[in-house]
């Protein structure tokens, strides 16, 4: 059997402080058709990608705070969205923020089967930033102050007729992300980010921002074998310029499709899971040329 599909990123532009959840739905289900009729199976949408970005805010409120969370998914707005999935036949990638029941606040993404049913998810374990306002930045990333260091691991799934792996943003910097993923067997791995061009600890890297997400995710896939697809929110969003170059990434590494702007923006490319083996069975053989014993250093 053939594990051939037709995957695409679904890059979203700015979502406005002020924009409701039902109006980023109602791009995602217009990008949910465009990529319907290049005959896409699955989409990836971005980390955090009902609402804008918002821990570049230093929010006092609980309330204001808790507003930007989901307690339940889906909700009524995003209903509309894994109903419009399901009737179209597609999987796929959502990234949001997670208020559990028993209030716990997540960086979380889920993988939603082509019939509606959340068959993975994934709570972001590294969180970029820093805990309290700093007034020197022209804008905060306060996410290590916002939500809790994901507690489900890396796991894979059992979806698109393979193994499917998930992280959000940050994640894909760490090697380590992509080598646990692999080393459960994926061979896709989704994510989505939202990743500022000004750094403003170090802004003498700002003109790198598209070098370094192109530079990890492409070494990810080629380093382990697997298929990326990995989807920026994108754009200037209420200030902050955030990065594009949604991709999406074949086992060798090389960039099978790119995105062109920074807006709401489909790209889509033909995956071939069996792919995968060009490398696991070869370069990156873990069983034949993996070293385990010499990295405890890794794991320290
Ligand atoms: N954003 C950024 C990311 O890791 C960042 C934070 C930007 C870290 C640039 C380092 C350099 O892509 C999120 N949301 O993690």
């Amino acid at each position: 059997m053939n594990r051939k599909f037709i995957a695409a990123a679904a890059q979203l532009g700015p979502i406005g402080a002020d924009e409701p959840r039902s109006s980023a739905v109602s791009r995602m289900i217009s990008l949910l058709r465009e990529a319907h009729s290049r005959g896409a199976k699955l989409v990836v949408f971005p980390e955090l990608a009902l609402t804008s970005f918002f821990p570049r805010w230093f929010i006092t409120n609980d309330d204001e705070l808790a507003g930007w969370f989901e307690s339940e998914m889906p909700s009524t707005d995003t209903q509309l969205l894994f109903d419009e999935a399901a009737r179209l036949g597609i999987a796929f990638y959502l990234g949001y923020a997670e208020k559990t029941k028993d209030n716990h606040f997540f960086n979380t993404s889920i993988l939603v089967d082509n019939t509606a049913n959340i068959v993975g998810k994934y709570r972001k374990i590294h969180l970029p930033g820093h805990q309290e306002n700093e007034s020197w930045r022209p804008f905060q990333h306060l996410e290590k102050r916002y939500f809790e260091k994901g507690n489900l691991g890396f796991p894979v799934f059992d979806a698109l007729g393979g193994k499917v792996g998930m992280c959000i943003c940050n994640d894909r910097r760490w090697p380590e992300t992509w080598r646990v993923l692999a080393l459960g067997g994926a061979e896709l791995v989704v994510l989505g980010y939202n990743t500022p061009l000004h750094y403003p600890p170090a802004p003498e890297h700002d003109h790198l921002q598209y070098f370094h997400n192109e530079l990890c995710v492409q070494a990810g896939a080629y380093q382990n074998g697997l298929w990326a697809i990995s989807v920026a929110k994108a754009g200037l969003e209420e200030g902050c310029e955030l990065i594009g170059g949604s991709m999406i990434t074949a086992p060798t590494g090389e960039v099978v499709a790119r995105a062109a702007t920074v807006g709401d923006e489909v790209i889509t490319a033909l995956i071939d899971l069996d792919r995968c083996a060009e490398i696991r069975r070869n370069i990156f053989d873990f069983a034949q040329h993996r070293q385990p014993d010499d990295y405890a250093a890794i794991v320290k």
